[in-house]
């Protein structure tokens, strides 16, 4: 792989960091790295492979010599700076929901459409960490049986709401066992051991934002918008990975061992569904992991042809960091 000169936009932040744990990981063939993020933190270290690298504030100068620009700073600074990224010639890798839906940009989870990629003419949307989790199942069974519904409600961890929401729930946690009031600053309620049906905002057909991402992604993905999907998020006091649980119904009747079989060979996905010994899915176990995991596979026994499922998958790696590295490696 020819060496890139690399950009981390929001390099402070949940994804940011994750990114760069990620880059380093995969030992990622890079000539230099630039850390970007917000006038507060433009002098901050923060330490990269060793060395020590000095956070600088985005600006409109920001991308010259920049191959590839890995953006997670918000949708209004992806909206102002990827184009100017990619004016620079640079190749914009956006984790944010501001090109997801545009025709003009990719929508890419590689296991699914690295096809995709090619189209692009200067960014590629990086989808929302749900429905990355939820097509890497789908796309199999979309293949051999065709999906026409599916029903998802979704436990998402307090990290998909970046790094003060990490430390909301620690400290809440804290305080409520000290007996202190919860201080709610993050979250529309209190987190710990609550559970928020609420994560972005709500629009006007009575979904949240996030529900509708979840709809919209998985079609523009799996490249057919016969599939209906409807959603239910929901924030859950856990710190890393996203659980989901999935009814899927299809037009061709699958078994659950047939959808065993398929998901035990598909690409991005761990199969860990052995109820008689206690083994699914579960965020306790499973955040860090690349892989999403799926369990509880079942004939659902509402419908002739549906499927009933599990999975975890860590919202930061595949969710997030991990999937747009993996993008930045097919480039
Ligand atoms: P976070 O922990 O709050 O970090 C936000 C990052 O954006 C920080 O590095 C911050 O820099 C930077 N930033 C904020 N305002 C900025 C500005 N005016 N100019 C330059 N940089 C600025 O949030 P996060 O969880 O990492 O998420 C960041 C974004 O990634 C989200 O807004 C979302 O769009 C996207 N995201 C995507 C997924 C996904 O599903 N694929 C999941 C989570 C997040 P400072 O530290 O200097 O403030
Ligand atoms: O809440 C989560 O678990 C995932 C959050 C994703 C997110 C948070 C703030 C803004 C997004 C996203 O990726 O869709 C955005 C956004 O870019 O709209």
């Amino acid at each position: 792989m020819e060496k890139k000169n690399i950009a981390v936009v929001g390099a402070t932040g949940a994804v940011g960091q994750k990114m760069l744990e990620v880059l380093e990981q995969r030992n990622f063939p890079f000539n230099s790295i630039r850390l970007l993020a917000s006038e507060r933190s433009a002098g901050k270290k923060i330490s990269f492979l060793g060395q020590e690298l000095t956070v600088e504030a985005l600006n409109k100068d920001s991308f010259q010599g920049i191959d590839i620009a890995l953006f997670s700073a918000g949708a209004a600074r992806s909206k102002e700076f990827a184009p100017i990224a990619a004016a620079a010639g640079a190749v914009v890798v956006d984790n944010t929901s501001q090109f997801r839906m545009d025709p003009n940009v990719p929508l890419v989870v590689p296991e699914v459409n690295a096809a995709d990629i090619e189209k692009h003419k200067g960014i590629i949307a990086n989808p929302n960490c749900s429905t990355i989790g939820m097509v890497l199942a789908l796309n199999p069974i979309h293949q051999v049986a065709k999906i026409k519904r599916v029903v998802v409600s979704t436990y998402q961890s307090v990290s998909g709401a970046g790094a003060t929401a990490i430390e909301e729930l620690k400290t809440q946690v804290k305080d409520w066992v000290d007996g202190k009031d919860l201080v709610v600053d993050k979250f529309q309620h209190p987190i710990a051991f609550n559970c928020i049906p609420h994560i972005d905002v709500f629009m006007d057909n009575g979904y949240t934002k996030e529900e509708m991402k979840m709809v919209e992604e998985t079609k523009k993905i799996l490249g057919d918008d016969s599939i209906q999907v409807t959603a239910t998020c929901v924030r859950v006091p856990v710190f890393f990975a996203h659980s989901e649980s999935l009814t899927i119904e299809t037009e061709k009747k699958l078994s659950a061992a047939e959808v065993k079989e398929l998901l035990s060979s598909a690409p991005g996905i761990c199969l860990l569904d052995d109820p008689e010994n206690n083994q699914y899915p579960m965020p306790y176990d499973l955040a860090g992991r690349d892989e999403t995991f799926v369990g509880r596979i079942r004939e659902d026994v509402s419908h002739p042809s549906s499927i009933n499922l599990w999975l975890v998958s860590d919202n930061l790696r595949k969710g997030a960091a991990l999937n747009a590295v993996q993008i930045a490696e097919n480039l």
